[in-house]
């Protein structure tokens, strides 16, 4: 079982795109758990990032590196799905990647959790404008919100739509998680978030406690 753990890290790491989906697979047939798979993944594609911040790896390196990611998640989300509650009963999520930031892959897990974990999901994407949350949060009559920045000049973003909610008179309505590697708790408060989660099922938890469910 680690050797699959091992095998996944190293599709990342080898930039291995064409035998991603094949690895995920097995790995998931031969009875790898599929959380644990996606942090395998995660691992590897920091690993990944810390050598680009280093200059050590180039863009086209991170490109790669996303695109095994792109590959092996659709098969390790397809057994998270399987997995979890399908009724869809715990609440209502907004969930996205606030604007000026295309990153997709961690605020998909969380996605896929909160999915899985029987919680209505309404995905907006990547890019989204403080607008869009706004507008999804007041329709959706959502019971929480979730925001993933992962660039340092995109976590602000995180702050302008906490304020555009409460300028529309909807803070008190919903709740609002945020996540994403550049964040913390000590941010999450300055902005003030109600939640920080470091993780996809960390913030499942943590949203869970947030609506008083278990
Ligand atoms: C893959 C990647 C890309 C891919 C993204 C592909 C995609 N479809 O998502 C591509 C190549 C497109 C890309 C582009 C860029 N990237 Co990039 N990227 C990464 C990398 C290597 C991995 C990110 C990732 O997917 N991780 C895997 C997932 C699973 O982890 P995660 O996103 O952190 O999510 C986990 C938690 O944070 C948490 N979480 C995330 N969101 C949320 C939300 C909530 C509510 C909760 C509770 C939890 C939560 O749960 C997840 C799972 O446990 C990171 C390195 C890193 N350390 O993060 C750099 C990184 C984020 N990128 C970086 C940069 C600089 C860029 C570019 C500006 C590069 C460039 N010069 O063009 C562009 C920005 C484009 C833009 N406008 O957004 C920097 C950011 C530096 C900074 N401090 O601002 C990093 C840190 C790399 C580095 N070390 O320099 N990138």
């Amino acid at each position: 079982m680690s050797d699959y753990i091992q095998r996944l890290k190293d599709i990342v790491t080898d930039f291995d795109i064409d035998n991603a989906q094949a690895v995920a697979k097995e790995a998931i047939e031969s009875g790898v758990d599929p959380v644990a798979a996606a942090a395998a993944l995660t691992d590897a594609i920091r690993q990944v990032g810390d050598a680009f911040g280093k200059g050590d790896l180039f863009l086209p390196d991170l490109v790669c590196a996303s695109e095994v990611l792109k590959k092996a998640f659709p098969v390790i989300n397809e057994a998270i799905e399987k997995s979890g509650r399908k009724q869809a009963s715990l609440g209502k999520v907004v969930i996205g990647t606030v604007f000026g930031d295309i990153h997709s892959i961690g605020k998909g897990m969380v996605a896929t959790l909160l999915y899985a974990a029987g919680f209505k999901v309404i995905d907006l994407g990547i890019n989204v404008k403080g607008d869009d949350f706004l507008k999804a949060v007041k329709e959706e009559n959502a019971d929480v919100l979730a925001m993933s920045a992962l660039l340092t000049t995109t976590a602000m973003e995180q702050k302008k739509v906490i304020q555009g909610l409460k300028d529309a008179g909807l803070r008190d309505r919903v709740k609002v998680i945020v996540g994403g590697s550049p964040i913390n708790q000590e941010f999450a408060d300055s902005i003030g978030a109600d939640a920080y989660g470091a993780t996809a099922p960390e913030g499942v938890k943590v949203i869970k406690r947030l609506l008083g469910i278990e």
